[in-house]
């Protein structure tokens, strides 16, 4: 018994989380058992038990990589190292995280590009919609400068928003680069029929989405849209007005469902007009959701579902917006809107009233309000 215990395998990390009521970042050992999706947290500083073994559905093997953030038991943990060299070889020595950019010709097309890019097995860890001015396409494109189609480059870059993404994923700087295909887009179609710059692109510039094309480039490129420290990057399209505001739900991203949700968004003429991917801390959640207190049953589970991981908050405009937008939504338990509204984005993607695949502002004189506590507060860690 004890023999078989000592062999099963097990993922060793280190893990912090940040306790607001110390305001003090805590570390604790964090193990998980691919077996049974079981996890055991030790306090390392003193040096005790903090959770027994417990099984825990909603966390799965992929989950489990250094800068993911996990939520358990309602406590944002951050997976900051490998615990063992066991673990950073199984996990870690293949994963690597690039720069998946969609270009401003194939935007409209998003929601195809982000399903075939979950299709391949990236996780989607941070995502923002930026329109970029002249100075920064300019800087990221630097290396670009003496280049005769410069400001080809420049001038259509910069004609519209982009959307910017860090995947991660085994190999993920060459990966992506092949499932992108060939710079120009005819020759992608000839040789490479299947890539995003066949399927989705123009031409030899207006060629869909960029990849960057190392493991430095990769770490320049994320760091110009989503810098560790100090400053925001490249300003979010968000607009503010005549808009509604939808978050896609942790448990709809992590079941890979974003593509195919914004994929419904899009075809029913709504328009995209911002998108932010982050993770709402507790505190957050239940400011979010404060107009729910003591109205609705399920409050707490709300909060627990809207902080379980990463969710995408968009900003949608439309003819109509909020009303027509939540009349999409459909009502809020995916059973009932199965029946009566089939055709909603909860009957088709929602599980049961927490997890009903998309928030949407309820009120019009909530959109205003909601939309930049989501992006300027909170989107920032
Ligand atoms: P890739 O994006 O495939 O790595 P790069 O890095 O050589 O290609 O070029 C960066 C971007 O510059 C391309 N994605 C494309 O938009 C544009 N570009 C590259 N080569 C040409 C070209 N010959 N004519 C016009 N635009 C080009």
């Amino acid at each position: 018994m004890h023999k078989q215990k000592s062999e099963e395998d097990r993922y060793v990390f280190t893990a912090e989380w940040y306790d607001p009521n110390a305001a003090l970042q805590r570390r604790y050992q964090l193990l998980y058992y691919p077996k049974d999706g079981s996890v055991e947290m030790y306090d390392l500083k003193n040096h005790r038990v903090f959770l027994r073994r417990t099984k825990y559905d909603t966390l799965r093997k992929e989950d489990f990589y250094v800068g993911n953030k996990i939520n358990v038991f309602s406590r944002q943990l951050h997976l900051v190292d490998y615990g063992d060299q066991y673990t950073g070889r199984k996990v870690g020595s293949k994963k690597e995280n690039t720069l998946a950019m969609i270009k401003p010709d194939a935007v409209p097309k998003m929601g195809s590009i982000i399903e075939a890019i979950i299709e391949s097995g990236f996780t989607i860890t941070r995502a923002k919609m930026v329109l970029l001015s002249r100075a920064e396409a300019m800087d990221f494109y630097s290396e670009h400068q003496s280049k005769s189609f410069f400001s080809d480059l420049i001038n259509f870059m910069t004609s519209g928003p982009i959307v910017a993404m860090e995947v991660i994923g085994d190999d993920a700087v060459s990966t992506w680069r092949k499932l992108l295909g060939p710079t120009n887009c005819s020759v992608a179609r000839s040789e490479s029929p299947k890539s995003i710059r066949a399927r989705f692109g123009t031409d030899g510039t207006k060629n869909a989405a960029h990849g960057s094309d190392s493991i430095a480039s990769a770490a320049r490129e994320l760091e110009f849209f989503f810098p560790s420290s100090g400053g925001h990057g490249p300003k979010n399209t968000a607009k503010f007005t005549q808009c509604t505001c939808c978050i896609i739900k942790p448990h709809a991203v992590s079941e890979g469902l974003t593509g195919k949700i914004i994929n419904h968004i899009l075809d029913a003429d709504f328009e995209i007009s911002a998108l932010q991917m982050f993770t709402m801390e507790k505190a957050n959640a239940e400011e979010f959701y404060e107009v729910y207190k003591g109205v609705v049953a399920e409050y707490t589970e709300m909060v627990v579902e809207l902080c379980s991981g990463p969710c995408l908050a968009l900003e949608i405009q439309g003819t109509d917006v909020p009303k027509s937008f939540r009349e999409f939504c459909g009502p809020a338990d995916p059973e009932i809107a199965r029946h009566l509204r089939p055709r909603t984005l909860r009957a088709q993607f929602g599980k049961n009233k927490m997890k009903n695949a998309v928030h949407c502002t309820d009120l019009p004189e909530d959109a205003a309000l909601e939309l930049p506590q989501l992006w300027y507060e909170w989107a920032y860690p």
